[in-house]
């Protein structure tokens, strides 16, 4: 069985944030096929892309998980769901909890239902400040490294790094 590792970034704003965070890692942690190897701090972001609602909790998880990307998405969904995000959102509506495959290995994969790297990564400091606690991975498809993304990122929002941590549980 190959093992592979994945970024996945967290966010909520809707209800308690910290603890829709906390009950996707523990779902991501407690199943057979994926387990979580580091947490990110958890930060108070402004929203991106549409203002006027209230603002995220973000955070940045590394997995090692034996599902091919698509089935990882899937099993996103599946939390997603669970922790009672309805079926469809419209895009910049606010969020119970969302997770997004961030980078795969070093895989480029953009298909219908698959863009990863995600193809927003590079744009948005509440994935790449957290991403950068955890790890500086280099971005397969622009040649850069988070730190370089960062650099070179146009996102002028503001994040609060919180006192509050995310923990892992271990089978
Ligand atoms: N997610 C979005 C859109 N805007 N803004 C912040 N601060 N954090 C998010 O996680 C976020 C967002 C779409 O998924
Ligand atoms: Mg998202
Ligand atoms: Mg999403």
């Amino acid at each position: 069985m190959t093992l592979h590792k994945a970024f996945i970034a967290l966010g909520s704003n809707i209800g308690n944030r910290l603890e829709n965070l906390q009950d996707a890692v523990d779902r991501l942690s407690l199943n057979e096929h994926t387990s979580v190897l580091e947490v990110s701090a958890v930060y108070m972001t402004e929203p991106v892309g549409e203002t006027g609602q209230e603002r995220f909790f973000n955070g940045v998880v590394l997995i090692e998980t034996s599902l091919p990307p698509e089935e990882l998405r899937l099993y996103c969904k599946t939390i997603e769901r669970e922790l009672g995000r309805p079926g469809a959102y419209r895009r910049w509506s606010p969020r119970v909890i969302d997770l997004d495959i961030i980078l795969y290995d070093d895989w480029c994969i953009r298909s219908e239902m698959l863009s990863i790297p995600h193809h927003e990564m590079h744009n948005r400091k509440f994935v790449l400040v957290p991403l950068l606690d955890i790890a500086n991975p280099l971005h397969p498809f622009l040649g850069q490294t988070a730190v370089q993304l960062l650099d070179n990122c146009s996102d002028r929002s503001v994040l609060i790094k919180l006192k509050k941590k995310l923990t892992i549980k271990r089978i």
